[in-house]
């Protein structure tokens, strides 16, 4: 099996678990040097992070996060672009943007980035225009709700087949707009609108979503549902995160994304050697 997924300028191999790296850009609270040094700042992370072997970037200005307060346009693109622009022309490893926004997707896509990451699945308005007359790879994610108020009381029938079903009607809608097969990623959304008990029922059937053909990302580093399981706020999540991790890679994701880099590549080689 040679499946390639195809994104931007790269063509990743994905015959082995990938490591996405996240990179937050977050305004700099400790110094007054404004956007030029948190862009900075996360420019140094990220190459930090494919020094520690990440496969992939995602860079994100914090508007998805569950329960954070939305972004504005201009804050979102004033935060993302600049870091995108440094790194597509140092980066060696395919960068992604963090958004739900078109014009975000636009102007990340214009600045050089590889992949669209929406946790709305290019729901919202002209998001699917801002990204088919591209190259990018898609990586179409299931969340119940809004960030605000999603984990407030989510309730499913039956989860596993509920997010499965809305990945296949999303596929099919980017697919016949002329996003090709190739070009998409698919990720259940651990934590957007999903109790503990949702989330423990997606990684045990992780499997019953490989059958729709495209590979899956999974994002599952310190979320509060480790949190629940192992204890320890946000800080104290690198070990249930790393088992996390290696679980999802051998029930066949092929994208795994993390704060923790070094530890997870080390601990994808193994899976990796085994596979
Ligand atoms: C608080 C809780 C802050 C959760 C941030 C988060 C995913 C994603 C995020 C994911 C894809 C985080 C999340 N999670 N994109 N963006 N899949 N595709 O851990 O699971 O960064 S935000």
């Amino acid at each position: 099996m040679h499946s390639h997924f195809l994104c931007g300028k790269y063509q990743l191999n994905l015959n082995r678990p990938h490591v996405m790296g996240i990179v937050n850009v977050t305004p700099d609270s400790f110094s007054d040097g404004g956007q030029f040094s948190s862009a900075n700042l996360a420019v140094e992370h990220a190459l930090q992070l494919i020094a520690e072997g990440a496969d992939i970037l995602d860079v994100g200005g914090e508007s998805t996060r569950p329960g954070a307060k939305p972004v504005s346009l201009d804050e979102e693109l004033s935060r993302v672009i600049p870091v995108i622009k440094a790194l597509s022309h140092i980066a060696t490893v395919p960068i992604s943007i963090d958004t739900y926004k078109p014009e975000v997707m636009r102007q990340a896509i214009l600045a050089g980035a590889d992949i669209v990451n929406d946790v709305r699945a290019l729901q919202e308005q002209g998001a699917l225009e801002a990204v088919v007359n591209s190259k990018v790879g898609v990586c179409l994610m299931h969340m119940q709700g809004i960030p605000q108020t999603m984990q407030l009381k989510p309730v499913y029938e039956d989860v596993v087949s509920e997010v499965k079903q809305f990945l296949i009607d999303r596929l099919n809608v980017v697919m016949a707009h002329g996003v090709s097969k190739n070009r998409i990623l698919l990720d259940p959304g651990f934590g957007f609108g999903k109790t503990r008990i949702h989330n423990i029922a997606l990684i045990q059937h992780l499997d019953s979503l490989l059958d729709m053909g495209q590979p899956l990302l999974v994002g599952l580093s310190r979320k509060s549902v480790l949190g629940a399981i192992a204890g320890g706020d946000e800080g104290q999540r690198l070990y249930a995160s790393i088992a996390a991790s290696v679980i999802a890679a051998m029930k066949g994701a092929k994208i795994i994304r993390v704060h923790d880099v070094k530890a997870t590549v080390d601990a994808l080689k193994v899976v990796a050697a085994i596979q």
